[in-house]
């Protein structure tokens, strides 16, 4: 592997496997960074395409989005960096498909577990391409400056702090992630910073070493010192002792391998690494750190001694001149986002939506404020879950029954009326359910099913003002308008729609009081001596009765009753309860393979 430099302030990638957050803290690194172009040239999420918009400081730029990994490559032959967010499943896969593209020459695979059969064949292909290899098992690696591996280095805080915006002397290469993201705190803190730091990654074949990087790193000029982080088990260090030993490195590298501690245990300890257990004695700490300083590392003697050793190192490169100050620059400032700002009580943003029926957010929804446990568990009804949702409150058992029924009654009426109708040939058209079933919908309105509104209206205000059937019919005529919830196409005088005659029966013995429904009986008197069709109908009989459970409850104020009547919340009955025929209807058609429904000619009068 040898050579140099693997990133620059160039540096673009394509992100496999889209995560909003690591891409996000990429680009946020790029702005910290006075990146001119993001660093995320494209992502690719499998199966799927188009556009992602994430920010570039404050501006909102749109990354594009292929279905697979040649597509990407081909759209953006400047990446070279594949990050492979792929799962321990699939990353082996699709980081050979990357190796492969003639454009990409470094990936780094971030998940855990990625077998390691498939791994050694990943390592052998992209050494025999020139290809770099960075984990699995690992956050990535950094650039001061530069070029970031997504979650490298954490928060845009702990870049800040670790200065990791502008780059150091210090090359930095450890197994562990998570330690990296300590040390270059560390090293930030008694050097002039990191330059590049690269975490391999726990497994026990990582796909690059240690060594590698420190031999890269060594001929990378701007690099004057480098820091090693080991850890027990795998024999990985002890490629960095012979480079040490035949003096292929001639910068002061200061090196630590953690376990130490592996001995106090009596049996083998396995670490949270793979890799990282304690074999035989070879691939203890103390071994590897013993022979590290042999070969001529400066090994401090303990992890704690580490920051020190770091120290005194540099501040000797410095007292030689080999070190020129850095000058200090100061970052901008990462707009935040605004859900954290509201999070963190900074800043406050007005709501665009009010809504008072139903929550989502805790740990089950609730209805008009009753979990859904309590729904379920206290054996409530479909009609006590539309009291809840459409009146928000509890009514009593009697009134979520007759909404109940009135779903039952008005759920169909046959393949003739208006609506099954129209599903029918909807249907039949090839249509689908949603659309087969919003064409019967459509047909709801003052002649069909959607006259409970109007007829609530009606009878209400001539009730209230006392007005007699004849006053109340005559007056509507000279208004020319035929009073809502009387007549029926098919139902008369003497065939009489069992539906009205079910709903009155349950009203009467049930409700403490039926005066609109009354009231609309006498309506239908008068109409009926106009003609024998002229029958209350099952939209006039829900209407008034309606009334009556509104007013009978007691639980609406006369304020709420004019509220429901007037917004008109009782066609809302029929719309629910015919869905259900309508939606039976669209699957009767499918079920018997109905072809397209054409009108015949003999049916349609022909006329100029
Ligand atoms: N006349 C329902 O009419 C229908 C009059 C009236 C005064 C009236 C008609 C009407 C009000 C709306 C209403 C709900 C269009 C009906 C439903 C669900 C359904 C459906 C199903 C299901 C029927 C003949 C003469 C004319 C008219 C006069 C008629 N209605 N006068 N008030 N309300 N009602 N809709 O039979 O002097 O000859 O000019 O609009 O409540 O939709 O099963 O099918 O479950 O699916 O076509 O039950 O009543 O009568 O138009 O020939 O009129 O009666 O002015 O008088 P028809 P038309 P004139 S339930």
């Amino acid at each position: 592997m040898a050579t140099g430099q693997l990133f620059s302030r160039t540096t673009q990638a394509l992100f496999y496997n889209y995560k909003q957050l690591p891409v996000q803290r990429m680009l946020d690194f790029d702005f910290l960074c006075g990146r001119e172009t993001p660093s995320v040239a494209g992502i690719i999420n499998p199966g799927s395409e188009g556009f992602q918009k994430l920010f570039f400081g404050q501006e909102e730029i749109a990354i594009p989005v292929h279905a697979a990994i040649e597509a990407a490559c081909a759209a953006h032959p400047t990446a070279d960096v594949f990050i492979n967010f792929a799962s321990f499943r699939s990353a082996a896969a699709s980081s050979m498909a990357a190796l492969k593209q003639p454009t990409i020459k470094v990936v780094a695979i971030i998940a855990e577990g990625v077998p390691e059969s498939d791994t050694k064949q990943l390592i052998a292909y992209a050494r025999a391409n020139n290809k770099v290899v960075i984990g699995p098992a690992t956050v990535g690696g950094i650039q001061a400056g530069a070029f970031k591996i997504g979650d490298t280095a954490g928060t845009i805080d702990n870049i800040i702090q670790c200065k990791l915006y502008r780059p150091g002397s210090v090359g930095f290469v450890s197994k562990s992630g998570g330690m990296s993201n300590e040390m270059y705190n560390t090293v930030a803190r008694v050097t002039d910073g990191i330059y590049e730091g690269i975490a391999i990654g726990g497994d026990v074949f990582p796909g690059s070493t240690l060594s590698d990087h420190i031999l890269r790193f060594n001929n990378i000029p701007q690099i004057k010192m480098m820091v090693v982080l080991g850890e027990l088990g795998g024999r990985d260090e002890y490629s960095l002792v012979e480079a040490l030993k035949q003096g292929k490195v001639n910068k002061p590298v200061v090196a630590w391998v953690s376990g130490t501690c592996a001995r106090l245990f009596k049996s083998e300890v396995q670490f949270g690494h793979a890799g990282a257990k304690s074999g035989g004695e070879m691939e203890s700490a103390q071994a590897k750190n013993q022979a590290l300083m042999d070969a001529g590392a400066i090994v401090p003697t303990s992890f704690e001694a580490l920051e020190s050793a770091i120290k005194e190192t540099f501040d000797k490169l410095v007292e030689e001149g080999k070190v020129s100050p850095i000058k200090e620059v100061t970052p901008p400032q990462i707009p935040e986002d605004l859900n954290s700002a509201i999070k963190s009580g900074k800043v406050r943003a007005p709501t665009h939506i009010i809504s008072t029926i139903s929550d989502d957010r805790g740990e089950e929804p609730c209805y008009a404020g009753v979990p859904m446990s309590s729904i379920i568990e206290q054996g409530y009804g479909v009609g006590d879950v539309i009291s809840l949702l459409w009146f928000k409150r509890s009514l009593p058992r009697y009134c979520t029954k007759f909404i109940e029924i009135c779903i039952m009654l008005c759920a169909d009426h046959g393949p003739c009326v208006s609506g099954a109708h129209n599903t029918i040939v909807t249907a039949r058209a090839g249509k689908d359910l949603v659309s087969s079933l919003v064409s019967g919908l459509l047909t709801i309105g003052p002649r069909f099913g959607g006259a409970i509104d109007d007829a609530a209206r009606y009878f209400k205000d001539a009730c209230d003002r006392n007005l007699t059937p004849y006053e109340f019919v005559e007056g509507m005529k000279k208004k020319g308008i035929r009073v809502p919830g009387i007549g029926h196409r098919i139902k008369s005088r003497d065939n009489r729609d069992k539906r009205v005659e079910l709903l009155q029966k349950f009203a009467r013995s049930n409700f403490p009081a039926v005066k609109y429904m009354e009231y609309a009986v006498t309506v239908e008197t008068y109409t009926l001596s106009k003609a024998n069709n002229l029958v209350l109908n099952v939209d006039g009989a829900i209407g008034s009765l309606f009334l009556d459970l509104l007013a009978g409850s007691g639980m609406f104020t006369k304020q709420e009753i004019d509220e429901i009547v007037q917004i008109g919340y009782l066609n809302g009955l029929f719309v629910l309860a015919r869905s259900i025929g309508l939606i039976g209807h669209t699957f009767d058609q499918k079920r018997l393979k109905q072809p397209l429904y054409r009108h015949p000619w003999e049916d349609v009068l022909y006329t100029k």
